[in-house]
């Protein structure tokens, strides 16, 4: 038996990620809230936790661990996720095929590298802050960004899509897909011409799983 906890913001889209493979695997996770805009991950005892100072951060304590052996920490969504596959496999969050597998981690990875980064948090408030952009910048820095990276997700998926981003079964890269959507939308970037991208979040909204993990469902969400 196994007691994880996730230390995450519900803002946070990498945190967003790891919910949804949690409550697509039907697993509990005590959700630990720690605070972006407080600053809390560059607090001592998270950075202890996690040196990195980011959420998500994964805790993994295994009632058949050695006695006084530490608990597991994962950082890194993508690990995070990988980890929660390899140990409980079923239901599965990446296909049997190793070429369809290799082509979800790919779709992964794309908005995990080289879409997420550029407009994450931290990145708006450095050139908000020290390179002194205005608003409008930013929303420009923000809006280019989610084009260039949602008009080439849109055409690798619309060659290879089922119902979901790879198959007819919700995984891995649904899970990294939606709250890219969800952070698009609330900075009012236009989606329109991504009718593949709406069409599988439409799906993914029909979900008990990407419900559960939406951030407004989450306790540290302001309206609770
Ligand atoms: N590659 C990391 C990125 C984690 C990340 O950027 N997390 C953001 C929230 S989405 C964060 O903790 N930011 C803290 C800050 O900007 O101060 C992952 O996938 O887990």
């Amino acid at each position: 038996m196994s007691t994880l906890s996730l230390h995450g913001y519900y803002r946070s889209s990498t945190s967003y990620r790891v919910r949804i493979a949690l409550a697509l695997k039907g697993l509990e996770a005590e959700q630990v809230p720690i605070n972006l805009l407080k600053e809390e991950v560059r607090g001592d005892a998270y950075l202890a936790l996690n040196p990195q100072g980011l959420v998500p951060t994964l805790i993994v304590v295994d009632d058949d661990s050695p006695e006084g052996s530490l608990p597991g920490v994962v950082t890194q969504s993508l690990a995070i996720m990988e980890y929660l596959e390899e140990r409980w496999p079923t239901p599965a969050l990446l296909p049997d095929d190793p070429l369809a597998r290799a082509h979800v981690r790919s779709l992964c990875l794309f908005m995990a590298c080289e879409m997420h980064p550029l407009n994450a948090p931290r990145v708006l408030k450095y050139l908000t802050g020290e390179i002194g952009v205005d608003e409008a910048q930013k929303l420009a820095w923000y809006r280019h960004w989610v084009a260039e990276g949602f008009s080439r997700l849109e055409i690798l998926l619309t060659a290879s899509a089922g119902r979901f981003c790879v198959g007819d079964t919700p995984g891995m890269a649904d899970a990294c897909l939606m709250p890219q959507i969800h952070n698009a939308r609330r900075f009012e970037c236009d989606l329109s011409a991504y009718p593949c991208i709406l069409r599988i979040e439409a799906a993914c909204q029909q979900e008990e799983a990407f419900r559960l993990a939406h951030p407004s469902q989450q306790a540290d969400a302001p309206h609770q």
